[in-house]
């Protein structure tokens, strides 16, 4: 995830853009339709940028707010992104949906996303509660991948919430992908997504169970460095 500050819709990722509405619609890059659907995608875009916007804000007002009352912070780091157009159109294809912005806007979830990292594992919980409890937040989906991991080792808090944006005119209500992790959670997310995409692995049934180790061992290091913590207060 990178940082929310990136813009999408610059004249150089135009290009992209209508190349790939122009094949999911069967015209010319240049047609009305296509022009028309590009308009419709970089303001859609623009609500998911300011969407996160808005979450990140909720989250750094919580952790200074936590900071001054238990003198330490919650969040250790924040990043965020909204999905690349192609990444977008690849999910919907994954999916067996068409490239609309309506299919888009209904099926896909993540396509403005927020991971907080967080120091301990009780600081996400902690954390994710007071954002729920926020009466503009609307909470459409929890998985709990602390609670039940997945079969790889995956552990993280993942929460979908719906976020009000103002615009002149209207109110948007915009749906963010929240995923919570701890340092050590993140360390071994962050290796078992490059690996991953590596084309080429020489033995990775080997590499799955040393990384299976790896979360188990991480885990355990988060729960013990959790109870040394809370002797301490
Ligand atoms: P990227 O590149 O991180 O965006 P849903 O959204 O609920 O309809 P989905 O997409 O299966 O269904 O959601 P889920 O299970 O909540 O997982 C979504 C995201 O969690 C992934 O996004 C990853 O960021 C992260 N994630 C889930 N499982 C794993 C895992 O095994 N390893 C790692 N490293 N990350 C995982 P994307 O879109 O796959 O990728």
């Amino acid at each position: 995830m990178q940082g929310s500050g990136k813009k999408i819709n610059t004249e150089k990722d135009d290009g992209k853009i209508r190349a790939l509405i122009a094949r999911a619609m069967g015209e010319e890059d240049e047609s009305a339709a296509v022009i028309e659907m590009l308009r419709d995608f970089r303001w859609n875009m623009t609500l998911y940028h300011c969407a996160i916007r808005e979450v990140q804000t909720k989250f750094e007002v919580l952790d200074e707010e936590l900071s001054i009352s238990r003198a330490r912070n919650p969040i250790d780091r924040i990043e965020s992104r909204v999905k690349s157009p192609e990444s977008i159109a690849g999910k919907l294809r994954r999916n067996n949906l068409g490239f609309s912005i309506k299919s888009m806007r209904e099926n896909l979830n993540d396509i403005a996303g927020i991971r907080i990292i967080c120091q301990y594992i009780d600081d996400i919980y902690t954390v994710a509660n007071m954002l729920c409890k926020q009466d503009d937040i609307t909470v459409v989906k929890i998985k709990d991948y602390i609670k039940d991991p997945k079969p790889n080792g995956y552990r993280s808090y993942h929460m979908v919430v719906e976020v009000p944006v103002f615009f002149s005119e209207q109110k948007h209500f915009v749906r963010v992908e929240v995923q919570f992790r701890t340092i050590a959670m993140d360390f071994w997310a962050s290796l078992e997504h490059d690996i991953k995409y590596k084309k080429e692995i020489p033995d990775p049934e080997l590499l799955a169970a040393d990384l299976k180790e790896c979360a188990d061992i991480a885990y355990s290091l988060d729960v013990r460095m959790q109870s040394l913590r809370d002797k301490i207060l």
